[in-house]
């Protein structure tokens, strides 16, 4: 059994992902948050059933009456949260979790038509299949259906519905194609789950039909027929306006360019394609350098939920969905496959703290689909995915808490990797980690200390190779008190033997970060982070009667780091000082030249960003006036 991604033992990959169960997370920041997770997966359930979205299913299945509920990608929301119940029963068997998993098998297969056919509204509805494929996401669910199958056989042993998800498969290789339909799905997916098709079946026919998919794309066969003034008539919104080998950006809705880059980069992988894996390199370096928000989220525009121009990052504004988090990251786990450069696990690591866990409450009951990184003072929840409102429970359009369901379940996943005896640790927690008769137990506070002690628990009679990733930002940190690179992994190659200890000392000052000079929203801004962590200030630990967007940070003062065991959980906070306008200028816009608006000192307590919002919707911001 594997994790979410193994390639097939042909794919010239740089890093294999460890057996299922070789990681485990066990005390710790991320066991705590993994815990929190899997309580939610009975709570998701219902909740699937009451949007409708079960019933859809049934309704397809015969199972019961009515007409179907919602949007034609209902049944996507279903197959991320099996994906979900999937990793937590294989990793700690829970009778009723599996009983679901069986129940919604059955279900599924009995809601799929006799060709393979399966999208339970189209087919309730009686629409024409394929007839909308720019916005019907049958594609979509395919793909979905197919990541959940594979999460079940891997992780449980239940092939009910990867027959299903096989079944569907065929039924795609049979109609689409250079000599079937031509059109392509306007939401990418499906190319991830044909190529996990193809690595669980061994059929080549999935993964050529993935490769058609890649490079189909970029000449306007996604696209909505015919005139649209709204972004479903831009190419660009589907990433069907340049072909992805010759594509210098990311652009349009940003989940569905993510989804879709990781489909080519799986491509790449399994075929050796080298020309593409560089393109899909180039299109991640264009992200990470011109559109992606310090939190690693990315999505600069509500309007057709996409990507901005280079640099167009409006913290205020930022759309920085959840699910495009997911995708990078999906992303970058498969470049670090490919490559393995300790980049791509920064960014991992960057992205799950910073764009994935502010999604979730604590608690894990609610969720955010928009992660702004500036709540206004007096802000009004206009949609219903307005994060003014604060974290909801669930969403008309729920894409995004199933898809933090599965991607917290997988978690352990992107932990390490390894292969000959050889692991290589990419993010830190505590927990296990074995590699082909190597196994290590991980010791740490992290990410509030930067103490990893690795234990070696067995070892193999021959050398082997640890190596263990020094963040970008860990500069000064050292391993067995010898300093370490950053941007690198630290290797030690020996013969280990068990009971021995390496300890890895990540240095986690506090620090200020400044941005391009480009980004026109942000300039004079400045944003705290320490360690892996974004930090922000919120309403409820300043001052009393502070007006947030009043507020400037002193940046020559110094910042000073108190863990709070008591506050969110238990955080560290960071303290800073700065000032507090106390007249502002009566006009919006008054001559230039004039000497700033009075201001007095205040002191400034900032939380990690994942935090805010667990004490009601109150004003945030992360990037902060410098002053
Ligand atoms: O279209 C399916 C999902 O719904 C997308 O990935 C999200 O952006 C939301 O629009
Ligand atoms: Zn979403």
């Amino acid at each position: 059994m594997t994790g979410p991604v193994g390639p097939r033992p042909s794919a010239p990959v740089a890093l294999r992902p460890l057996p299922f169960t070789a990681a485990r997370l066990a005390g710790g920041f991320w066991a705590r948050r993994a815990a929190a997770n899997r309580a939610a997966i009975p709570v998701g359930y219902q909740r699937l059933k009451e949007a409708g979205s079960i019933g859809n299913l049934r309704i397809a299945a015969g199972e019961g009456d009515g007409t179907a509920t919602g949007a034609s990608f209902r049944d996507s929301d279903v197959y991320k949260w099996l994906e979900a119940a999937a990793w937590e029963h294989g990793r700690s068997p829970d009778e009723r979790l599996l009983e679901r998993i069986r129940e919604l098998s059955r279900t599924i297969a009995a809601a799929q038509q006799e060709d393979g056919y399966l999208n339970s509204a189209i087919q309730v509805r009686g629409e024409e299949r394929y007839a909308q494929l720019w916005m019907s996401h049958e594609l979509y669910c395919a793909g979905h259906l197919m990541q959940a199958a594979m999460a079940v056989a891997r992780a449980t042993g239940e092939t009910e519905l990867l027959e299903v998800a096989v079944k569907f498969g065929d039924h795609l290789a049979a109609t689409f194609g250079p000599d079937g339909r031509s059109e392509l799905d306007g939401h990418p997916v499906v190319e991830m789950g044909l190529v996990e098709l193809y690595r669980q079946t061994g059929e080549r026919r999935y993964l050529d039909l993935a490769t058609h998919f890649v490079d189909a794309r970029g000449h306007g066969r996604a696209v909505k027929p015919g005139f649209d003034p709204s972004h479903y008539g831009d190419p660009a919104h589907y990433s069907d306006r340049v072909p992805v080998r010759k594509a210098r950006t990311v652009e349009g809705h940003a989940v569905r360019s993510v989804y879709f880059v990781a489909g080519a980069t799986d491509v790449a992988i399994e075929t050796g394609d080298a020309e593409l894996l560089a393109a899909v390199r180039g299109l991640y370096e264009a992200m990470r350098n011109e559109k992606q928000h310090v939190t690693g989220a990315i999505g600069s525009r509500w309007d057709g939920e996409a990507f901005g121009e280079p640099f167009e990052l409006p913290p205020d504004r930022a759309y920085a969905e959840t699910c495009a988090a997911i995708g990078a990251i999906q992303w970058a786990w498969r470049l670090l496959l490919a490559t393995g450069e300790a980049g791509y696990a920064d960014q991992i690591e960057l992205m799950l703290y910073n764009a994935v866990l502010p999604a979730v409450s604590l608690d894990s009951a609610d969720y955010f689909y928009v992660n702004t990184l500036h709540r206004r003072t007096g802000a009004h929840g206009d949609l219903e995915r307005s994060p003014a409102h604060g974290r909801r429970p669930w969403f008309n359009c729920a894409c995004c808490p199933p898809n933090v369901m599965r991607t917290l379940a997988s978690l352990p996943a992107y932990l390490a990797t390894g292969s000959g005896g050889s692991l290589q640790i990419h993010q830190y927690a505590a927990g296990s980690l074995a590699s082909e008769g190597f196994a290590v137990d991980v010791d740490t506070d992290y990410p509030w200390d930067g103490e990893i002690a690795v234990t070696v628990r067995q070892a193999p009679a021959h050398e082997v190779e640890l190596s263990l990733r020094v963040p970008a930002w860990a500069s000064g940190s050292t391993l067995d008190g010898q300093p370490v690179t950053p941007g690198a992994y630290a290797r030690i190659r020996r013969t280990f033997t068990a009971g021995e200890r390496v300890t890895l000392s990540l240095r986690l000052p506090a620090r200020l970060l400044a941005p391009n000079d480009r980004m026109d929203s942000l300039r004079g801004c400045v944003a705290v982070a320490r360690g892996p962590l974004v930090y922000a200030i919120e309403q409820p630990d300043q001052p009393s009667g502070v007006t947030l967007e009043d507020i400037r940070i002193d940046p020559s003062a110094p910042l000073r780091a108190e863990h709070r065991p008591d506050l969110l959980g238990g955080v560290t906070v960071v303290h800073g000082s700065g000032t507090v306008i106390t007249a502002l200028p009566d006009t919006p816009y008054h001559p230039h030249g004039q000497p700033p608006p009075p201001a007095q000192p205040i002191p400034l307590t900032l939380i990690p960003y994942y935090a805010w919002s667990n004490r009601g919707p109150h004003p945030m911001r992360v990037w902060i006036p410098a002053g």
